[in-house]
């Protein structure tokens, strides 16, 4: 339910977003697209309606933790601005989840968004943990399919997969959940990716890249997701699969054309280190660029001949550049 609140163009919104146990209210989404007369200075009682906190706690959170300063007339009302609001309603989110307010009171916009978001986002990934409790294979496969369909390749990999798998990893770490279930998990993503090469369009650029891990590397989705986006970017990826020997990475590339090859790799235990990525880069043609991907060649970024990214980002950044012919800035040193 949405209402007006009386002359001020403030809508009021009843109305809470359900998620997980929690509920994060929609306040501060909602300010944008309701005040269209661009209103700058609001009252205390319109910030109380708005951001739904007591006058009480209000005054509490501007005199104990500074959160904000609004303008003081010689009479002591308060006069608060857009930004002030915008604050105060990521701060009654980030407290309606549990945050104590002394830790997120100093916190920018930008970092109290940054907590909301993500909770958002792992609050939505709540039915697949559900699923990976009870080793459900058949709803896991049908929630995870469906966000797949839904997205497409390449949205699913970067909005599902990758903060599916993190959240995956800390839990396995802490033990909350099973082998088997991040097995299955990985399994189905597994599944999905492979079959998003086909989905996805062919490359229309000459450009052939290829990609794989090195020997002992089994981590591959980090690999399996850059072969995606670059195939999304007009390349013509290749994925080889994971841990290829260095000579069969030197013979496909010759075979295939290759003008990249993109190593991957999540864990710098997994593989052999410099020496490996030596051998690759010996046994590659000089004009071939060799690329590592993934916090796991942190160690191996001064490979010369090298390029190191350590994220998407820096992956997608890469092949921007290639692709607007710039040249790549190579590791020089030995
Ligand atoms: C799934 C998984 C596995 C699966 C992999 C299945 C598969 N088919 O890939 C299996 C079961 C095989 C596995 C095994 C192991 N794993 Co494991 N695994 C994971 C897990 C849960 C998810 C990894 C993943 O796919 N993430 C998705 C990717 C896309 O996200 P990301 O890793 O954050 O990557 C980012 C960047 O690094 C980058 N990136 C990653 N790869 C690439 C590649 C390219 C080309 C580019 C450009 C960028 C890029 O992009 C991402 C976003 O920016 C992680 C947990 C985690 N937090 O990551 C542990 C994790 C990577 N594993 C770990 C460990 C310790 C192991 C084992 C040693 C466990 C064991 N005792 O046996 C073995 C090692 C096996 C081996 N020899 O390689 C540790 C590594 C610790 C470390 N030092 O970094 C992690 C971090 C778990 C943890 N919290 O401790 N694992």
């Amino acid at each position: 339910m949405i209402r007006k609140f009386k002359g001020t163009g403030i809508y009021k919104k009843t109305q809470f977003l359900p998620i997980g146990s929690f509920c994060i209210s929609t306040r501060s989404d909602m300010l944008d697209d309701r005040n269209q007369e661009q209103k700058d200075s609001f009252s205390l009682r319109e910030v109380m309606e708005v951001t739904g906190i007591s006058k009480l706690v209000l005054h509490a959170w501007e005199r104990r933790y500074g959160a904000v300063l609004p303008q003081q007339s010689e009479t002591g009302r308060r006069t608060y601005n857009r930004e002030h609001l915008t604050k105060l309603c990521l701060m009654k989110s980030c407290v309606d989840l549990g945050y104590r307010v002394g830790k997120i009171a100093s916190l920018s916009i930008q970092d109290l968004q940054a907590i909301v978001s993500a909770r958002k986002t792992l609050d939505g990934l709540s039915p697949i943990f559900a699923a990976l409790a009870t080793l459900d294979s058949r709803e896991l496969e049908r929630l995870l399919s469906s966000r797949y369909f839904a997205l497409g390749p390449i949205d699913f990999s970067k909005d599902v997969v990758i903060p599916l798998m993190h959240e995956v990893g800390q839990r396995w770490a802490s033990g909350d959940l099973s082998v088997a279930a991040e097995h299955m998990v990985s399994a189905i993503i597994r599944s999905l990716l492979g079959n998003g090469m086909k989905m996805l369009a062919p490359g229309n650029t000459p450009l052939h890249i290829i990609f794989t891990t090195p020997e002992g590397e089994l981590h591959e989705l980090g690999t399996l997701i850059a072969a995606l986006l670059a195939q999304g970017h007009g390349l013509q990826s290749h994925y080889l699969g994971a841990q290829l020997p260095a000579k069969d990475i030197a013979i496909a590339a010759q075979n295939i054309g290759a003008s990249i090859v993109c190593l991957g790799s999540q864990n710098a235990r997994s593989h052999k280190g410099l020496r490996e990525i030596n051998k690759i880069r010996q046994a590659l043609p000089e004009h071939v660029e060799l690329w590592l991907g993934g916090r796991g060649f942190s160690d191996a970024d001064c490979v010369a001949g090298t390029r190191y990214l350590k994220t998407m980002a820096d992956f997608e950044a890469a092949v921007a550049c290639t692709l607007e012919g710039k040249q790549p800035t190579a590791n020089s040193q030995a």
